[in-house]
């Protein structure tokens, strides 16, 4: 199987948070490659690798790293596929994290990085991102996600309704329309 989705770190430190990105394709059946590579500590190794991926049919990459995380657009810099940048708090972040999401985010005019939210949720949603990017031409996928967004839904809808005092569910069927 071809895989179509790479996954990149700074640092092995990064691997509980940007786990959560390939368990997030697993769950929507894709599989995905991952590499800890640094822009920094092994940049000759980053381009090396970088340069395989479009050959190898790789679609979207996802880029993990916390600080100066300069990962996501020094992978951008090299190829043009869709880049997500997932800006991570790394032990000595200023500001949350801020750093890194700034690193991340701000990118010079013509290379563009898809920074997601700091953390696990940008991590999960780096995962969804790029599942939405292959569902343009891939209506089984495209479906797989419509039923995550329905059981999102659904989880709500219940939370909701699980309350106490909760308002009892609307009745089910179109809703009645007022003619005047
Ligand atoms: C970044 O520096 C990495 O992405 C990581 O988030 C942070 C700290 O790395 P380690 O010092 O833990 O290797 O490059």
């Amino acid at each position: 199987m071809t895989l179509r989705v790479a996954i990149v770190m700074g640092s092995s430190s990064d691997e509980p948070t940007m786990r959560i990105a390939s368990e997030t394709l697993l769950g929507l059946g894709i599989e995905s490659e991952t590499r800890v590579l640094s822009a920094h500590r092994t940049p000759h190794a980053l381009r090396e690798w970088v340069e395989t991926l479009e050959p190898r049919g790789i679609r979207v990459v996802i880029c993990g790293a916390g600080g100066a995380a300069h990962l996501a657009g020094a992978v951008a810099a090299l190829t043009i596929l869709p880049v997500i940048g997932v800006p991570l708090v790394a032990p000595n972040a200023i500001g949350g994290g801020i750093d890194a999401l700034l690193s991340t985010v701000q990118m010079p005019r013509g290379v563009p990085v898809a920074t997601v939210a700091l953390g696990e949720p940008g991590a999960a949603n780096a995962g969804i991102l790029a599942a939405q990017m292959l569902a343009i031409e891939d209506a089984e996928l495209a479906g797989r996600l419509r039923t995550m967004r329905e059981g999102m839904a659904a989880t709500v809808r219940e939370a909701v309704a699980s309350r106490p005092g909760a308002p009892r569910p609307a009745p089910e069927g179109p809703p009645k329309v007022r003619v005047r």
